[in-house]
């Protein structure tokens, strides 16, 4: 009998805290960092120093690309905003990854930088890839842009050159973090 009283008092106590557990569970929301992504090509084209200037005062930067995710949908945006075209293709695309130190000698892509940190780095080369080509530059290429004449892969080139560019602007959205459970 004391030992059913016992269980009983067990039981009891598991479910009132089952109950406070479950009563004070909540989805938690709050404003979380978004980021829009606007293509400019056309009569818009610009070095890609001017390019990141341009974002900035947008009140963003050059993209940056963390993942495959992010990479299509800037792929995306540029489709919507309907520069899918020759035109755009030939110019290209700055975005936001630069060797901060020149010297022509040869880059690889772990040493450029993006103008903006970010937990990841995501960089999908086009094939032959950064190559520093230093024939109009002794320098080399030191920017890189989206190249659409290989479906928007990635291609270094001279920062001088005037291109079409990609601006990431941070957005206040609502978000979900997770169910959050308290007693
Ligand atoms: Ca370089
Ligand atoms: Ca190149």
């Amino acid at each position: 009998m004391v030992f059913s009283t016992s269980l009983n008092m067990m039981i009891v106590t598991l479910l009132i805290l089952f109950e406070i557990a479950y009563v004070s569970s909540t989805a938690s929301y709050t404003h979380c960092t978004c980021y829009e992504y606007q293509a400019f090509c056309k009569n818009r084209l610009s070095t890609w120093d001017g390019a990141k200037l341009l974002c900035k005062s947008l009140g963003g930067w050059l993209a940056t690309i963390d993942t495959e995710s992010t990479f299509q949908q800037i792929i995306q945006t540029i489709n919507d905003a309907g520069m899918n075209t020759t035109a755009c293709h030939k110019s290209g695309f700055w975005i936001g990854l630069y060797d901060p130190t020149p010297t022509g000698t040869g880059h690889t892509g772990d040493s450029l930088v993006w103008v903006h940190d970010m937990c990841e780095s995501y960089q999908k080369w086009a094939s032959n890839q950064p190559d520093d080509a230093t024939g109009k530059n002794p320098l080399g290429q030191n920017c890189v842009q989206l190249w659409f004449r290989n479906n928007g892969d990635m291609d270094d080139y001279y920062c001088f050159k005037k291109k079409g560019y990609i601006c990431q602007i941070p957005r206040s959205c609502t978000c979900t973090i997770n169910s959050v459970t308290s007693s």
